[in-house]
């Protein structure tokens, strides 16, 4: 088993479909082993993307993931990372997979209604990013 983190965006939030997205994790055999919601401060979203500071995109990712509220999931699943990348679909909503989240309800490349950890070493680090290990410890 494997943990990993995914991020309801707020594209999702606002639009109601965080609960239909939850449910397509759950039937792909995901167990959520944390959920909070939260809005994310400045600080907070440049920290969580500062691989991507040199990016042109940077400024306006930060803007779109702090104008309303997330939802970080701790999933844990055989294989939750590489499986979380796949349910997700490409970056780019136009080269997203049908069936995917990003191709079900994403409408853009910026505004792609979920993020998902990319390395397992990146699922450790993002983990704890929003879980502290007693949260993520009382649900097993
Ligand atoms: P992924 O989320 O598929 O791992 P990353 O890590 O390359 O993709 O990008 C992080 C986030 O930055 C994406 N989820 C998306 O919201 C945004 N992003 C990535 N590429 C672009 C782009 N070319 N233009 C605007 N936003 C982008």
């Amino acid at each position: 088993m494997q943990m990993t983190l995914a991020i309801l965006k707020p594209d999702s939030v606002e639009a109601g479909n965080a609960g239909n997205i939850l449910a397509l994790l759950e039937r792909e055999g995901f167990k959520i082993r944390g959920i909070k919601m939260l809005r994310l401060t400045e600080t907070q979203a440049e920290a969580f993307y500062e691989v991507h500071k040199e990016r042109p995109f940077y400024g306006s990712l930060v803007e779109f993931m702090t104008s309303g509220p997330v939802i970080p999931v701790a999933l844990e699943r055989v294989d939750a990372v590489s499986h979380l990348r796949k349910t997700m679909g490409a970056t780019d909503v136009a080269k997203a997979e049908e069936g995917t989240v990003r191709k079900l309800y994403g409408t853009s490349i910026e505004r792609n209604a979920i993020h998902g950890s990319d390395s397992p070493e990146n699922a450790t680090t993002e983990l704890f990013f929003f879980f502290s290990r007693a949260e993520l410890q009382a649900t097993r």
